[in-house]
């Protein structure tokens, strides 16, 4: 698969502008605050209530506040949803919680981290990010983009999630989702992924879904069981496969033109940091995955286990028929495989 015409040519222009701005004293991208210490806004499509807003809120913030004020912007309200890396890289943003989906319009090989079936759990997302297999990936989001990947956030495992009652459809194979109009977030890899699950998928940023849900935009959406709690997207749906279609992460990104420009100390307690909100976030969010099934159905949703062997077969094919496959690098998967417990 090609990079897109104008990530090309905006990772052309960065990689310059990005030597310049690494060559230069910090002036305004960190906006400098009253006490001589830096803001850190950080921008996310999620809730202010979202288990990785809060875990950031309340390990992070307090942990860089000798040196920083860390000012979170929720619900996309700074930056829209896949525009925040493009914001850090330009010296716009300091901080997001980037999926590799966003990277992978950046960089294509970042999509083996979005296929579906291929993360098994939380446990597996940390051996990864921390194997060195994933060192290139980490260097090439630094070098070509200028955006620093902390630490991994778990988001959890995502399900189809849709208005229609199980009398009127019932979801045990991917042949059952034929026609069906699932929103997806807006880029290649998550189209892929809807379209490898037999959906007929529809971009649609993550602010928009409650709405579409509502009036019958669309059929569903697919996100884990605490993003359906907190979006409160149950008050428009009526049923959940549960597919676990993905085991989804994301990163807590970082400007690495900010981070350069701070003393080691600094430097080492904004890592520590983001792996203590990542750490405690991905507890809550397991947490919450376990106990929200019961509250669901206490609100009038089927919850229910279609042919998971069926999916997983149909998806795996997809992506290894797919031009996505031809740029991983060679022997990865098996390496990512050989991670998992
Ligand atoms: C979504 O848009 O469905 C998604 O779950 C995608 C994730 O990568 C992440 O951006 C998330 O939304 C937002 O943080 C809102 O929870």
């Amino acid at each position: 698969m090609s990079i897109p015409f104008a990530r090309r040519e905006f990772l052309r222009t960065t990689a310059a502008a990005l030597v310049a701005v690494l060559a230069m004293p910090l002036l305004g991208s960190a906006t400098a605050s009253a006490q001589d210490g830096i803001t850190l806004r950080m921008s996310t499509p999620a809730s202010e209530t979202d288990q990785r807003s809060l875990s950031l809120a309340e390990q992070f913030g307090p942990a860089v506040a000798g040196f920083a004020t860390y000012e979170p912007h929720y619900n996309g309200t700074l930056f829209a949803q896949g525009t925040e890396l493009e914001a850090i890289a330009t010296g716009d943003l300091e901080m997001s919680i980037a999926s590799a989906q966003e990277l992978a319009t950046f960089f294509p090989e970042f999509s083996i981290f979005t296929a579906g079936y291929v993360l098994q759990d939380a446990d597996h997302q940390v051996a990864v990010f921390r194997d060195e297999l994933f060192d290139p990936f980490r260097a090439k989001a630094e070098e070509e983009l200028g955006v620093k990947l902390l630490a991994p956030m778990y988001l959890g495992r995502r399900h189809v999630n849709l208005r229609q009652s199980v009398d009127e459809l019932k979801v045990m194979t991917p042949a059952d989702l034929a026609g069906v109009n699932l929103r997806m977030p807006g880029s290649d890899a998550w189209q892929f992924l809807g379209r490898a699950l037999g959906a007929n998928p529809t971009p649609m940023a993550f602010t928009e879904v409650y709405t579409a849900l509502s009036s019958g935009a669309v059929d569903g959406q697919d996100n884990p069981l605490p993003t359906v709690v907190d979006a409160k997207f149950y008050e428009v749906t009526k049923q959940i496969a549960l597919t676990s279609h993905l085991v989804d992460w994301n990163f807590i990104a970082f400007s690495k033109s900010v981070y350069d420009s701070l003393p080691e100390d600094q430097q080492q307690a904004i890592t520590d940091a983001a792996w203590a909100a990542a750490d405690a976030g991905r507890a809550s969010q397991l947490q919450k995955e376990e106990e929200l099934g019961a509250f669901l159905e206490e609100q009038g949703l089927t919850l229910y286990e279609p042919d998971l062997a069926a999916f997983r077969e149909h998806v795996q094919n997809a992506y290894l028929e797919s031009d996505l496959a031809k740029d991983w690098p060679e022997g990865l998967l098996e390496k990512i495989n050989a991670l998992s417990k």
